[in-house]
């Protein structure tokens, strides 16, 4: 029997990606229910050739649901538990249980073995660490990471269907000459904003009392988690740059044994999920406009960081709203409907 699916946050960037590969990916469902908040309660969308009304999202939305698809946002909190209740799986992508022992944090390439011992909610991870352990898994499996040193391009449309209008309005307005204003990034809720067009923003989410961000900190405790490896030592700068779609990453490992730059690149050729374009004769490497639209993890700029024993420096760019948030949660939606735990 086919699962009766509801989306929370269908409206959004990432709800309306998961309409999109639920499309594409000719995903099983009987009925489709599409849920949002109050403001978006009523408008009408298509999902192949049906159009469905959004309702507003409230503990019994879930009634009769077998899978909810959370896009993310502050409501997970509330109605993921609710959902479970009610009988539902809920793939949550909010950061809401990440961390939370009884929850597994799944990329399905990576840890699907996790999936296994759910309660109910499944964490999607936060984007730019779903992009990053997608790069690092066959490489930890094979020479051992002791360390990662990474920094992060994040595309606007991580913050939102604000931040990527915040984007074309203000290019628009300098070239017209027109005043800049900024509203959205870094964050909405925070009390300051700066222009990101022409710029970067060295802040992603909030400012933790260590000097670290909170994106930041969710790469190096989502990463322990996933891989199931709490001895790596990982640190992480996150960078807002204007760009609309696909987060890019400098990812610097150290590793316990050698890996040859050769052998690097067979072990993730061989890696589901991940493709390498790594070609500087041609000048060919992954970008983020390259990336947009596509399921693969690109990696490239493959080389060894000779200032260390065994240093590999990557290049890896994902289009962070499919593989780092929609996808991955509906690839966790057909592991576990292949495997029975639905
Ligand atoms: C960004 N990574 O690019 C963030 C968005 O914990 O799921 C996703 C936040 C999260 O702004």
């Amino acid at each position: 029997k086919k699962p009766n699916v509801a989306i929370l946050g269908a409206t959004g960037a990432v709800g309306q990606e998961f309409l999109k590969l639920i499309a594409e990916r000719n995903f099983p469902f009987n009925n489709l229910k599409l849920l949002a908040s109050e403001r978006s309660a009523g408008k009408q969308i298509e999902v192949l050739g049906k159009t469905y009304t959004v309702e507003e999202a409230t503990p019994d939305s879930f009634n009769g649901i077998d899978i909810a698809l959370f896009a993310g946002g502050a409501a997970s909190k509330t109605l993921a538990p609710e959902a479970v209740r009610r009988g539902a799986i809920v793939i949550d992508n909010s950061s809401a249980f990440r961390m939370d022992p009884d929850v597994p944090l799944v990329v399905p390439e990576v840890n699907p073995e996790a999936l296994h011992s759910h309660k109910g909610i499944i964490a999607n991870p936060n984007c730019s660490t779903i992009i990053m352990v997608m790069a690092l898994k066959p490489i930890h499996d094979r020479a051992k990471i002791k360390r990662i040193v990474v920094s992060t391009y994040q595309a606007v449309s991580g913050a939102g269907k604000e931040a990527i209008d915040e984007l074309t309005e203000q290019v628009t307005d300098i070239l017209a000459g027109r005043p800049v204003q900024a509203n959205i990034l870094p964050s909405a809720s925070l009390p300051k904003h700066y222009q990101i067009a022409f710029n970067l923003l060295p802040q992603i989410d909030v400012f933790l009392e260590d000097g670290y961000t909170k994106e930041e900190m969710k790469m190096v405790h989502e990463t322990h988690k996933i891989l199931n490896d709490y001895s790596i030592g990982i640190t992480a700068t996150t960078i807002r740059v204007p760009v609309y779609r696909s987060h890019s990453e400098s990812v610097n490992i150290e590793l316990a044994s050698d890996l040859s730059v050769d052998e690097t690149k067979e072990l993730l050729a061989g890696f589901q999920g991940v493709s390498i374009l790594d070609n500087p004769a041609e000048m060919e490497y992954p970008m983020p406009l390259f990336c947009s639209d596509k399921d693969d993890v690109y990696v490239g700029r493959i080389r060894k960081d000779t200032s260390v024993p065994y240093g590999l420096n990557l290049w890896v760019v994902g289009d962070q709203i499919r593989k780092g948030a929609a996808l991955n949660a509906l690839q966790i939606a057909e592991y576990m409907i292949a495997h029975q735990l639905v």
